[in-house]
């Protein structure tokens, strides 16, 4: 079985079990029918396919402001118990910083004041996820493309490493969350660092202090609670190696939409 059919095959249990359930909000939007049938459309194509069609450049859709479909439903961690972030947290992120290192010729470390004074990007769109629900908010925050400006990428960069917070068994020895991406999305102009949704600070359901915005691809990509952003040549050595902790463990790479 493709990756494809089989991503296919999980969205479609996902919307049949929020039949089940009775729908509200995001769940309600998936089933409605040129939701379903954008998401089925644009599924069997593989990432070779959608990059000969519109050119991984071409940007996802954005949306106006009375589309808008809350409460913006949190998944996976949502309120990470990890000491460190605890602390953090507790400081109103006053002394979190993004790192930004690896195959960079200025590693940095931001401040939130600091991301928050550079030029932002504000875009509505649509986060699709594995599990079969969509939910449409409004995002703010800093392009990465900026970031990575910044830092100088050596030649040998190929993809960039978002490290987290949390631990999705909430266990102070858990796998911590991690994704990656390669450059092409890594400078996509809607591949933003968002630290706000919906015009108010990002909530720690969604990700606070920052979290990945991925628009092209499927909501697993959209790493919450960053800490690190590492640039690689190889993501071998980190994880179990294939890209992302949901890759660790049997999802796709590329979760192209
Ligand atoms: N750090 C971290 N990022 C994460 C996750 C997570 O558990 N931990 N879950 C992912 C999944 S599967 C989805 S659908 C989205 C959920 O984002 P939301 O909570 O804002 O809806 O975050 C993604 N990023
Ligand atoms: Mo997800």
């Amino acid at each position: 079985m493709s990756g494809a059919v089989r991503r296919r095959a999980l969205l479609q249990a996902g919307a049949a079990g929020a039949a089940a359930a009775g729908l509200a909000g995001c769940e309600r939007l998936s089933q409605s029918p040129t939701v379903r049938e954008g998401l089925e459309s644009a599924e069997p194509l593989t990432k070779a396919s959608q990059r000969a069609l519109q050119g991984r450049s071409a940007l996802a859709r954005e949306y106006r402001p009375e589309d808008v479909i809350q409460p913006m439903r949190a998944n996976g961690s949502t309120n990470p118990a990890a000491p460190e972030y605890r602390r953090l947290l507790e400081s109103g992120f006053q002394d979190w910083r993004l790192q930004v290192h690896g195959l960079v010729r200025n590693s940095l470390s931001l401040s939130l004041d600091q991301l928050r004074a550079a030029p932002s990007r504000t875009q509505i769109t649509r986060h699709d996820c594995v599990e079969g629900w969509s939910c449409i908010a409004k995002w703010t925050g800093v392009q990465l493309s900026r970031v990575l400006a910044e830092a100088g990428l050596l030649p040998n960069a190929r993809y960039v490493v978002f490290h987290c917070a949390d631990a999705l068994d909430q266990q102070p020895n858990g796998e911590r969350y991690y994704e990656s991406i390669d450059l092409v999305d890594a400078f996509h102009p809607q591949t933003i660092l968002a630290y706000e949704m919906n015009d108010a600070p990002l909530p720690v359901a969604n990700g606070a202090p920052l979290r990945v915005r991925v628009e092209r691809q499927l909501g697993y990509k959209m790493a919450k609670y960053l800490m690190r952003i590492e640039a690689v040549e190889s993501f071998a050595h980190i994880g179990r190696g294939n890209g992302g902790y949901w890759e660790d463990r049997g999802y796709e790479w590329y979760a192209g939409i």
